[in-house]
């Protein structure tokens, strides 16, 4: 008993973005998880309701060095972020939100013809540690100008011939009379852990964990219903793959049947031309909330 009153009493303490672009999906990934927090706004730590779990609202880029030093447990925090400040961490998930690329972007008009555009030219970015790294793999020697924002202004004013800066729709760049010409980093918000967490908050975040990937995967899926002609019924159920196999239920109507089964999104289309050419009908497509294989 007095192990249970611990572990009840235990928290986890989790470090999220206070205000920018990662904030709204990391509490919306808590609530798709179940967990609802108490009086988000304009607070810097909140507990959660009905987890044990506490929250710190925080500037993206010290949530490494928080999470680094035991102050939060986990973190959720982009990629970009994570090795730029090269902070020793373990990364325990991909989150699937705040997705955006590290790139290099030159003048609309210069010619690019590979890498060796930049032998020798002046860069700005925020993320010099990345584009060392990336210059220094590929052979090539430039200048580095760090500057903390507006990045992409610096080749109309003359600061730099190229920039390396996040995208995500590609107007920024576009906007700015500038055009993408190589990917440094993929990058999307994951989930990282303190690299001596007790056994009691392991088991926590692993509580954690196994909700939002419940809540990613069924993302990902879709519930398929649809009817079927039962001498159809062979060709249409190969065509599917269900959590198991697909469900078959005979329908009110003689010769028919009723097909449930689960559908995951990138073959999604496919498969859905494939059963109609086979001959199936009413086909029904639901979102699934939570999804536990
Ligand atoms: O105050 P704080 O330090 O916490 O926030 P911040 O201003 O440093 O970060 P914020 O909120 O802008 O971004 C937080 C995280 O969101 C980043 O670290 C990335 O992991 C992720 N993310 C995803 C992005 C973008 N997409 C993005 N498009 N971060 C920034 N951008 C900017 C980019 O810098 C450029 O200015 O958006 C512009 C380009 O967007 P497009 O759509 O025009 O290409
Ligand atoms: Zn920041």
């Amino acid at each position: 008993m007095t192990n249970n009153n611990n572990l009840t009493s235990n928290r986890l303490r989790l470090a999220i973005q206070k205000s920018g672009r990662l904030s709204e999906d990391s509490i919306k990934l808590l609530k798709d998880c179940g967990i609802e927090l108490r009086n988000v706004k304009d607070r810097l730590r909140t507990e959660a309701e009905n987890f044990p779990l506490e929250i710190f609202f925080l500037r993206d880029d010290d949530i490494p060095q928080y999470v680094e030093d035991g102050v939060a447990d986990i973190g959720f925090v982009g990629e970009n972020v994570l090795y730029e400040k090269n902070k020793k961490v373990a990364v325990v998930e991909k989150l699937g939100f705040g997705k955006c690329r590290l790139s290099i972007g030159i003048n609309k008009s210069d010619e690019y013809a590979g890498l060796s555009y930049l032998q020798g030219k002046k860069i700005a970015t925020s993320y010099p540690v990345l584009v060392n790294k990336f210059l220094q793999e590929n052979n090539i020697q430039s200048e580095i100008h760090e500057i903390s924002g507006s990045v992409e202004i610096a080749p109309g004013i003359g600061l730099a011939d190229a920039i390396v800066d996040l995208v995500s729709s590609g107007s920024t760049l576009f906007m700015n009379g500038l055009k993408e010409v190589e990917t440094v980093l993929n990058s999307q918000a994951i989930l990282i852990k303190n690299n001596h967490l007790s056994a009691e908050n392991q088991l926590l975040l692993n509580k954690l964990l196994f909700r939002i990937q419940s809540v990613r995967k069924a993302k990902n899926n879709k519930y398929i219903l649809l009817n079927a002609p039962n001498e159809k019924l062979a060709e249409i159920v190969a065509l599917l793959p269900g959590m198991k196999s697909p469900t078959v239920v005979p329908l009110a109507t003689e010769g028919w049947s009723s097909v449930h089964s689960v559908l995951n999104e990138n073959e999604f289309w496919d498969i859905i031309e494939q059963l109609k050419n086979a001959g199936a009908q009413g086909i029904l497509v639901i979102p699934i909330e939570k999804m536990i294989l």
